[in-house]
């Protein structure tokens, strides 16, 4: 049954598919887009929020980077253990960032959370024990991401963790059709058209380019973090947690 909510985007011939961008058309659908087309996506907001309940440190800030509506800033404010902490969010969508504030203003929690209009490019990082990157960094120029990452590691005091979630690309040819495959049949039976899949991919075409595994795991580790691993990956989407 199709809402308001519900992401029918692509499902008309667009005469012309534009780059993909994260407005108020897309805000609007944000939740239903996301968990039916990023499989395991609420496995991992919930060990997002779990990992946060281990790794967050008294008095240091935690980041939500690229945070869209908050899924992953809620669940850690939920099970956050430690005290005197901050949650900072930040996204460049305008839309996104008002939806975001309204939708967090209508859950209580304990650690204040505060949400900003910002570029995490050009975003200065108190000293933080917990980073999110959840499906973030495959919109960010792929020159520019060693560089955000040394910065994430940088604030990071010890014992704090990143976790970074990404669509990967696998290096080998055959692999890499086969995942893509299982991840249009996930699309399909989450009731999306061959059309839309076709046009959705499309739109990101220009905008989210994706890296390896491989290359994932040496930027973390060329950032200097002591210890890092993949711990989920489904089809051709995965999250990594890298500790300082
Ligand atoms: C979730 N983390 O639900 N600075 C700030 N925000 C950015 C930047 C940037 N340079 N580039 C992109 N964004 C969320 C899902 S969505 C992933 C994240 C997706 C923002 C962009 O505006 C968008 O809101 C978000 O990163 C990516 O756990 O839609 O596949």
């Amino acid at each position: 049954m199709q809402s308001s909510d519900t992401d029918i985007i692509y499902s008309n011939p667009h005469a012309k598919v534009k780059d993909f961008n994260f407005d108020e058309q897309v805000v609007e659908v944000f939740p239903d887009m996301i968990s039916r087309s990023v499989p395991g996506y609420n496995t991992i907001i919930d060990t997002i929020g779990r990992l946060s309940q281990q790794y967050v440190q008294d008095n240091t800030y935690v980041y939500d980077l690229g945070c869209s509506l908050g899924a992953a800033t809620l669940a850690m404010r939920k099970a956050i253990a430690a005290s005197g902490c901050q949650i900072i969010g930040m996204d460049t969508s305008t839309a996104m960032v008002e939806r975001c504030q309204r939708h967090v203003a209508a859950f209580k929690g304990e650690t204040p959370v505060e949400i900003l209009e910002q570029d995490i490019l050009k975003a200065q990082l108190k000293p933080a024990s917990m980073i999110v990157l959840n499906f973030t960094l495959q919109f960010v120029e792929k020159e520019q991401r060693q560089s955000l990452i040394d910065k994430i590691s940088k604030a990071l005091v010890p014992g704090g963790i990143l976790v970074i979630s990404e669509k990967i690309n696998h290096q080998n040819e055959v692999c890499r059709d086969l995942l893509i495959d299982l991840h249009h049949d996930f699309k399909r039976a989450n009731g999306y058209s061959e059309l839309e899949i076709a046009q959705k991919r499309t739109a990101l075409e220009n905008v989210m380019k994706t890296d390896s595994l491989e290359v994932q795991l040496d930027r973390l580790k060329q950032a200097g973090f002591s210890h890092a691993t993949q711990w989920f990956q489904c089809f051709n989407f995965t999250s990594l947690v890298a500790i300082k």
